[in-house]
């Protein structure tokens, strides 16, 4: 049986769900309290992180690594292009949206509103959600630049790179931090990649203490 430890609304983790639904690939999902530390689940993962895939009888962990696995041991649907200049694109900007995008707007708008409060760490810094809320429009125009030029965000097909925004804009989405009137690019293409089956998972997902916004499942949002 697949397994996967995570929490419902990391980007990371989300970014493997993707993955693994687009290759219909079932797995158990397990939600892991990752911030109590757990001498199971630091057995299990020295690092102390969520996304932890147990498959094929290993323990894997480190989200592009694991979706890189996924795509060399299960081929079917391909998420990564054949050609070294497409396979750089899209490493590069799931790197964009891992590094750069997860420190300047998800950290700072989710963590602030969603995972202090989870967590137990106290209020949001509202100076950090300020930050988060200027960051971010940054980066839709930037997604918006790269859809003018194509179809999926690092060429014609759909790849590892898309499930790496859709994951970090899906987990704001759910606490309606994304403007999706910015650019008509971006959210044709979040309509696409909502509407995918391997994307039910997600818009199912409900936080205790958090409910969802009425537009966040809706695919005609
Ligand atoms: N580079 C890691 C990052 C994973 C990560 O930071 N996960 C967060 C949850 S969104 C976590 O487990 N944080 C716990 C901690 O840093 O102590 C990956 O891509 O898997």
């Amino acid at each position: 049986m697949t397994r996967l430890f995570h929490f419902p609304l990391s980007p990371f983790c989300r970014k493997v769900r993707l993955s693994l639904a687009e290759k219909k690939i079932d797995v158990e999902l397990v939600e892991e309290r990752y911030w109590e530390k757990s001498s199971e689940f630091l057995r299990r993962n020295p690092a102390g992180k969520v996304p932890i895939l147990k498959i094929d009888g290993k323990t894997l962990t480190e989200s592009a690594a694991i979706c890189e696995y996924i795509e060399e041991r299960y081929p079917g649907p391909s998420l990564m292009p054949v050609d070294p200049d497409g396979r750089y694109e899209v490493r590069r900007l799931v790197c964009w949206f891992d590094d750069k995008f997860h420190s300047e707007v998800t950290s700072k708008l989710l963590y602030e509103r969603v995972n202090k409060k989870i967590t137990g760490q106290g209020y949001p810094d509202s100076n950090n959600v300020k930050a988060g809320a200027r960051a971010i429009k940054y980066h839709l125009d930037y997604l918006g630049w790269l859809l003018d030029m194509r179809r999926w965000l690092a060429g014609d097909a759909m790849t590892l790179a898309d499930f790496a925004a859709a994951a970090h804009l899906s987990s704001l989405d759910y606490i309606s931090d994304v403007d999706w009137d910015r650019n008509a690019n971006v959210r044709e293409w979040y309509s696409k990649i909502k509407s995918r089956p391997a994307f039910r998972s997600i818009l199912a997902d409900q936080i205790s203490g958090f409910p969802q916004p009425p537009h966040y499942a809706d695919l005609d949002f």
